[in-house]
């Protein structure tokens, strides 16, 4: 780290109560609240340099784009001028439902503001981030993180990983990119979905639930309310027109793995989000049982094993 330079690494988190919806056109501004677990092993490590003219290193040309113009928007908001160089690395694949631009937004909010805008508390960072990404509001923070509505919506910490650690496994059923980017969805969805308002108006009941469950340290509870909010955001996805629908069947047999593994007593829920990938949250205890038990599931082309964590790191 100098006055230059600095290199952040943000992670990935997944939502068991989903942000599914925009209230406004102008910089993500979440239609409901959400509620996630940073993943302590998903990571983008992004430097930022001061330099004499702006550069952009390690993304395709359509992240470039996107993260020019959030760059821009950043220096506008506070009216500076500096250009800077950037690089940026993800250990995981993009754009199939892993949340890259969740952690990818949060660790450049973390290095331009660390660099920049020393000042600025963590409810700024978070409202920086979300307008790079409405989910990247909340990889500002690592464990148990809820996003709080109002007109400029912000994420803040709950509760943090070591008081109530729980493994996750991401079964990659995908390795390509998903059929259609999630703001694209989104709108397609509050456009043409008869249940949309619904989704919405029943959103802060699991929010509540969730939040007691966390608190709690309530593994049922919690486990009944996030598949159920992941099959409602689902459902309203799928009674778009057309259809969003991004399910593979290897997505379904493993829904079907986890319920049945919960109802043997293993502590074991799943979550999807703009993807076919399944997470699945696991007491540590059961956590070899859930690995064995996904040996039997054709079509999931790799496992990835991490915990609830994501500490951002400021080096
Ligand atoms: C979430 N997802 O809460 C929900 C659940 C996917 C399903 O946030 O348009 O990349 O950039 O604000 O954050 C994925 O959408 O969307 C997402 P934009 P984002 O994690």
């Amino acid at each position: 780290m100098s006055d230059t330079s600095v290199t952040v690494s943000a992670a990935a988190n997944i939502a068991l109560i989903k942000y599914w919806g925009k209230s406004g056109e102008a910089g993500n501004q979440p239609a409901t609240a959400s509620l996630s677990i940073g993943l302590e092993h998903l990571r983008t490590t992004t430097s930022v340099t001061l330099s004499g003219q702006d550069s952009i290193e390690g993304l395709d040309d359509k992240a470039t784009s996107r993260l020019a113009g959030f760059v821009d928007d950043f220096r506008d908001q506070f009216n500076i001028r500096q250009p800077v160089s950037i690089t940026t690395e993800n250990n995981f694949p993009t754009a199939s439902g892993l949340a890259s631009s969740a952690s990818g937004f949060a660790a450049v909010t973390l290095a331009l503001t660390h660099l920049l805008q020393p000042d600025l508390d963590d409810r700024g960072k978070s409202r920086i981030a979300r307008r790079g990404s409405g989910s990247a509001a909340r990889s500002i923070f690592g464990g148990y993180v809820q996003v709080v509505l109002s007109d400029d919506s912000y994420a803040e910490p709950i509760m943090p990983a070591s008081k109530w650690p729980l493994d996750v496994l991401v079964a990659v059923t995908q390795e390509d990119s998903k059929s259609m980017g999630s703001s694209e969805a989104m709108q397609l969805t509050a456009a043409t979905s008869p249940v949309y308002d619904n989704w919405v108006a029943s959103h802060a009941a699991d929010m509540e639930i969730a939040r007691v469950a966390i608190r709690d340290r309530d593994f049922l509870r919690l486990a009944e309310v996030s598949e159920h909010n992941c099959l409602k955001m689902h459902g309203t996805m799928m009674t778009s027109r057309p259809p969003v629908l991004y399910w593979k069947p290897a997505t379904i047999a493993i829904i079907h793995l986890a319920q049945q593994l919960r109802a043997g007593g293993t502590r074991v829920f799943f979550t999807i989000d703009a993807g076919a990938q399944v997470k699945l949250i696991c007491e540590p205890n059961d956590t070899q049982t859930v690995i064995r038990a996904l040996e039997s599931v054709e079509g999931i082309s790799r496992l990835i094993e991490t915990r609830v964590g994501g500490d951002p790191i400021i080096q």
